[in-house]
């Protein structure tokens, strides 16, 4: 799919605002020639990228963290940063960040970025557009000759989607010390490998510790991923937080026995019993109602043969909630079904948590501000919580943290067809120019 390439001139911007880029004339506009947002080479980075781990036939991308196409898409990215001369410096657990000084260099930087490693049906847009859109938004201002008083960083973290290796936002997690480097190259894949040899042999285990930057903020562009903006018309989402989200994998283990001969009330059927959790789930979330929502991803049965009664069975559960409280009760009346279920049938359970973070508000005072530069440029926008679990949710714990969403075509993300509008898409990147430059003015 060719994205329609268009520049995109930047509409009137007050003359005060021209003056914090440094600005020598107040009347001079942002619309003229030289200091325009360059959608085409965005749109061309975006095309580009999507060409590592590109799904045949499709539009889609699968850039699992740490693999051989995560390690492409990293080596691009990072030949990008350097092709603007920016200080480019990865961390403990592969988070790479590259830094371009302000007029004031020893200031703490303001940091956007997001991640570039994907789930196996993954879309172009999802993390990638983030990361390319500080980058554009950095050669923009280099362009223009402006050099903010603030340096401004644009990163991508390791292992945001937890596809591989849980929990998701795992880099960004050990970044702000929410679980340590040790740890975290201990995690186990869904693939067997481990997260530190993959680490290693891709070659982005660096040296830095983390935190190796405590932003002045960090703010986040991102696709919305859910139909809420399309369907009620608006073109940018300030985002007010982040859901709770609860992920866990549960075991069964009953017994192999043959299909044709085993009578029933002699089985122990594991499969039997990780389908009635996989409906019960269902169930309770409609029942919970309201914002919950609940997803059984992944279901392993062994040994998954026609005329064998399942020995074992492994399913993964994605609870999420903007209540703590709510989720909270969701877990504990699941944790009931699955011990009833798993007893009825004479089977063992066994439960492992892979990811458990609570809801996360942003900072007022940025969400205002990414509210009022989209307002500056006339688009609609409106404030909405992430469905998502992002970056910015983490970060959030290590400094003032936003987020600016953009429209998702259908509410698809996490498939191939993902798709946002090239107006969209320049819409976020202005917001995110303006957002970035007001706070790398602040003293
Ligand atoms: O799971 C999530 O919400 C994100 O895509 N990592
Ligand atoms: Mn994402
Ligand atoms: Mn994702």
């Amino acid at each position: 799919m060719t994205l329609t390439a268009q520049v995109v001139h930047l509409p009137e911007v007050e003359p005060w605002r021209l003056a914090c880029l440094g600005m020598v004339a107040h009347d001079r506009r942002l619309t003229d020639t030289s200091t325009r947002i360059d959608v085409k080479r965005v749109l061309g980075r975006l095309d580009e990228l999507a060409r590592v781990g590109a799904i045949p036939d499709t539009t889609g991308v699968a850039r699992l963290a740490l693999s051989d196409d995560d390690r492409a898409g990293r080596d691009l990215v990072v030949s990008w940063m350097r092709d603007l001369d920016l200080d480019v410096r990865v961390d403990a657990i592969g988070n790479v960040a590259g830094v371009w000084g302000g007029r004031e260099p020893d200031l703490p930087p303001v940091m956007c970025g997001s991640h570039i490693d994907t789930v196996k049906t993954g879309g172009r847009l999802d993390g990638a557009y983030g990361v390319l859109a500080g980058l554009e938004v950095i050669e923009s201002l280099i362009g223009r000759g402006v050099r903010p008083r603030r340096p401004i960083a644009v990163a991508f973290f390791t292992d945001e989607e937890g596809a591989r290796y849980a929990p998701d936002m795992l880099g960004s997690l050990v970044y702000v010390g929410g679980m340590t480097v040790e740890s975290a190259r201990d995690v186990v894949g869904n693939d067997g490998t481990v997260l530190g040899d993959e680490l290693d042999r891709i070659g982005y285990a660096g040296s830095l510790p983390c935190p190796m930057i405590v932003p002045h903020a960090f703010v986040e562009l991102h696709i919305e991923q859910g139909p809420v903006l399309e369907a009620e018309g608006f073109t940018i989402g300030a985002v007010t937080g982040v859901q709770g989200i609860s992920w866990q994998e549960i075991t069964f283990t009953g017994q192999s026995n043959h299909a044709g001969t085993t009578p029933m009330a002699m089985r122990h059927d594991a499969g039997y019993v990780a389908a009635r959790v996989a409906t019960y789930v269902r169930e309770m979330v409609s029942r919970v109602g309201g914002v919950q929502v609940g997803t059984v991803g992944a279901i392993e049965l062994q040994p998954s043969l026609v005329n064998v009664v399942a020995a074992r069975a492994k399913i993964t559960v994605d609870l999420r909630n903007t209540d703590d409280d709510v989720l909270r009760e969701a877990e504990r009346d699941l944790a009931r079904f699955v011990e009833r279920a798993a007893s009825e049938e004479g089977v063992k359970v066994e439960s492992r948590k892979l990811a458990r973070f609570e809801p996360v508000r942003f900072e007022d005072r940025l969400v205002d501000l990414v509210e009022t530069s989209a307002l500056a440029f006339d688009y609609k926008v409106r404030r909405i919580p992430s469905g998502a679990g992002h970056d910015a949710q983490m970060l959030a714990r290590l400094c003032p943290a936003a987020m600016i969403f953009v429209p998702s075509h259908d509410g698809l993300s996490h498939n191939v067809a993902e798709h946002t509008d090239p107006d969209d898409l320049a819409a976020g990147i202005n917001v995110l120019f303006d957002v970035l430059v007001q706070l790398a003015e602040e003293p």
